[in-house]
């Protein structure tokens, strides 16, 4: 009855930006991601008799509120499912991103959550299945089951079943390097969350962003199958502006930039000015991920770290999926 998984963290090239189901978390568009080898979570879950309640320990420290919540309703979800109702579990994690790296913790939370609990239950659930059980706890986190690049497609029946993450290329298809650049550690303003339900319900951009994704999807597929990082890099860049612009769109209007996302976004694009191929991509926040060739990794930090505003520069290469102790 006990379980342990360690799940990397990634990055969207394709952003998954809301949902048409939020109890089953089904998404209105596929998505496609790198797995990071740099940030990850390492989970343990054991389900006990004795316990009365389930125990969520995070970094050593118990967690209450919202947080254990979450993840208490996510493993009803197992529970139901191997017909375990009333047994409840000590879960153990360890988190190596930084609280202040802007990535979405959620992600590797998640997909090792998932992992450990299917072990500690021997549900000997086939990845697909892994995924689609991980897809409910956060949507991103159903691609951190698998290593290299992603794709999370987003199905069209109403329960969900073909709505899981797939491979599109393992892990050693292409050396690419994503640096995190964090700019502030301040909470947002608006969560994930509560920003994509905002900009389905009312952007009058949100149409737009969705009838640009097939075409997205099919030249960045086809950039990464090519290896062509120029391909890649130009759509996922224009991707994540078509995103953001959403925001912009939505009632009430709102950004996840700061000044000094902005004047970053300006650094990736005049490293490309002296022949430095790097793109950026934003998420649910102010930080800034640039992608990169691994011959001007020199440049493209030195650069980086020498930009307004930036307090440090996580490197990352492309990662491995779900592993198990
Ligand atoms: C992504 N993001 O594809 C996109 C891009 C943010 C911007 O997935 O509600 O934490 O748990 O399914 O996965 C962040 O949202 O949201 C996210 P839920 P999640 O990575």
């Amino acid at each position: 009855m006990k379980g342990t998984a360690k799940a990397h963290t990634n990055i969207a090239l394709i952003k998954y930006w809301g949902k048409r189901n939020e109890k089953l978390i089904l998404p209105t568009n596929s998505s496609l991601s790198v797995t990071l080898d740099g940030l990850h979570t390492e989970t343990t879950v054991q389900f006990r008799e004795d316990l009365q309640e389930d125990v969520f320990v995070l970094d050593n420290k118990e967690v209450t509120g919202v947080a254990y919540d979450r993840v208490t309703n996510y493993l009803d979800l197992f529970r139901h499912y191997a017909n375990k109702q009333g047994v409840f579990a000590e879960v153990t994690s360890t988190n190596n991103v930084p609280t202040a790296a802007g990535f979405a913790s959620s992600a590797s939370g998640f997909a090792a959550l998932a992992g450990a609990t299917s072990k500690a239950l021997d549900l000997q659930l086939s990845d697909e299945d892994l995924s689609r059980f991980t897809r409910q706890g956060s949507g991103s986190a159903c691609r951190s089951i698998y290593g290299g690049f992603v794709e999370w497609q987003m199905g069209e029946r109403d329960d969900g079943q073909d709505s899981f993450a797939v491979q599109v290329a393992p892990q050693d298809h292409w050396d690419i390097r994503v640096a995190a650049v964090v700019l502030t550690a301040e909470e947002k303003d608006v969560s994930s969350r509560v920003g994509m339900r905002r900009t389905v319900e009312t952007s009058v951009f949100y149409d737009g962003w969705l009838q640009s994704l097939p075409k997205d999807m099919e030249t960045i597929k086809e950039g990464i199958r090519d290896k062509d990082f120029e391909m890649v890099g130009k759509v996922a860049e224009a991707n994540c502006l078509k995103m953001h612009a959403t925001t912009f769109g939505a009632t009430p209007p709102f950004t996840y930039w700061q000044d000094t996302t902005m004047s970053l976004m300006q650094t990736v694009q005049n490293l490309r000015k002296k022949e430095i191929p790097a793109y950026f991509t934003i998420d649910a926040g102010p930080n800034v991920k640039v992608i990169y060739l691994p011959e001007y990794e020199k440049e493209v930090l030195r650069t980086l770290e020498a930009a307004r505003g930036v307090e440090k520069v996580i490197v990352s290469k492309v990662g491995a999926g779900i592993s198990y102790k």
